[in-house]
């Protein structure tokens, strides 16, 4: 039976977990990008090529880029999206030129995946990332002070946002605000109080719904170059998958991913099946949605989350919390059955334990915590495949 393919993330060179660290868990490929290019310029084949060369004199596999970034100026379409979305062109042949030909990318306005603690706690003393709404809420009320941002918050909500930030310290506020704003790995962007409100108010005539027309205009552009060059694009969930600071999300259910699916229909125009970022709502059928998707699924990424009914949540153990992974992995395993290709996943995220605590380490890319995610998911895949014999 073919079996998923086990990738893990690397930042590159400056990654303190090394392709050879990376190597010995096991994993095959692997994810990554030119983060060093700033967005929306094009990647030579050269430096493809170079990036590549480095990943297999390790002995792996540059499997998916995670991610070609688009640019705001696409998002907003405005300033100079014409040339942006040629230059994403470009980038798709170059990758594919190279033999690389899945590519991960997302449409969150603004602010890639957004956390309001990078260190929660856990009861066993592991750290894990957490999103908290009164954190969110004090932020954008008290410390951003965004016109009109209590109207986005229902009023239990905001008491407590308020709360919050009465009893934060300054130090308290100023890591919070570097936690939203400064960027977490692989965002590419940061930016200042200033910068972030100016951003913002781009999006001033920008609801749901034009977002989505702004994302129907650019596949439709690009999709029919990753078709020519054989790339398979899978978009991936907002994350958080709600509405935050009062811009508008497009990827964050079911439906949405139909109505991108509809909007430009290839069997190159896929999703990245991040079961974290999906499973934080109830009301994603994780399940269902593999079976709805499955030819529509390019890449998965494998984590948990752990909710409560305020909106808050975290990452939990990859086996626990809510998203249910055996279901899920059982699914794809079928899925994979269906497929000539090894469907590429990666454990995501993961705890800052053991040794790495002591380690200045990328918020949710800490080596020992994502080994124990692909260890354990590795071993639920064989004993599911063990199963069905
Ligand atoms: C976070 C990641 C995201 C993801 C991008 C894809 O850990 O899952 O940053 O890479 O949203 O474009």
């Amino acid at each position: 039976m073919i079996r998923l393919e086990q990738t893990m993330r690397w930042y590159g060179p400056k990654d303190t977990v090394s392709l050879r660290d990376i190597k010995q868990s096991g994993a095959t490929g692997i994810v990554s990008a030119l983060h060093h290019i700033p967005n929306g310029e094009i990647w030579t084949v050269a430096e493809i090529q170079a990036y590549k060369q480095k990943i297999e004199s390790a002995g792996l596999t540059w499997s998916v880029v995670e991610s070609v970034p688009v640019h705001e100026d696409i998002k907003t379409r405005a300033g100079n999206y014409k040339t942006y979305i040629e230059n994403y062109k470009t980038t798709l042949k170059n990758l594919s030129v190279a033999g690389i030909q899945t590519v991960c990318y997302n449409f969150m306005p603004i602010l890639d995946w957004t956390r309001t603690n990078l260190a929660y706690e856990l009861q066993n003393g592991a750290k894990a990332l957490r999103f908290e709404m009164q954190a969110l809420i004090a932020f954008d009320c008290f410390i951003l002070k965004r016109p009109n941002a209590e109207a986005s918050y229902d009023k239990n909500q905001f008491i407590k946002g308020a709360a919050f930030f009465k009893a934060a310290t300054e130090k308290e506020k100023e890591t919070l605000t570097k936690t939203i704003i400064s960027g977490l790995p692989g965002a590419e962007e940061g930016y200042t109080l200033q910068q972030f409100q100016n951003a913002l108010d781009t999006y001033k005539n920008i609801d749901e719904y034009k977002l989505a027309e702004h994302l129907k205009l650019f596949l439709n552009e690009i999709i029919p170059i990753a078709e020519e060059q054989n790339v398979v694009l899978g978009i991936h969930p907002d994350d958080p998958p709600f509405p935050i600071f009062g811009l508008p999300r497009v990827v964050s259910t079911a439906s949405h991913v139909q109505r991108i699916l509809d909007q430009t229909p290839s069997p190159n125009n896929g999703i990245t099946f991040c079961t974290g970022s999906f499973g934080v709502r109830k009301d994603n059928d994780l399940v269902k949605m593999i079976k709805d998707f499955g030819n529509h699924i390019h890449f998965v990424h494998l984590r948990s989350t752990k909710r409560d009914t305020e909106g808050n949540f975290h990452e939990a153990n990859h086996l626990e919390g809510d998203v249910p992974i055996v279901e899920v992995m059982k699914e794809l395993v079928l899925l994979q059955q269906k497929r000539v290709k090894a469907l590429p996943m990666r454990p995501d995220h993961g705890h800052q334990m053991l040794d790495d605590l002591q380690k200045k380490t990328n918020p949710g890319y800490t080596g020992i915590g994502r080994l124990k995610g692909l260890a354990e998911l590795r071993g639920l895949e064989l004993g599911i495949i063990g199963g069905m014999k």
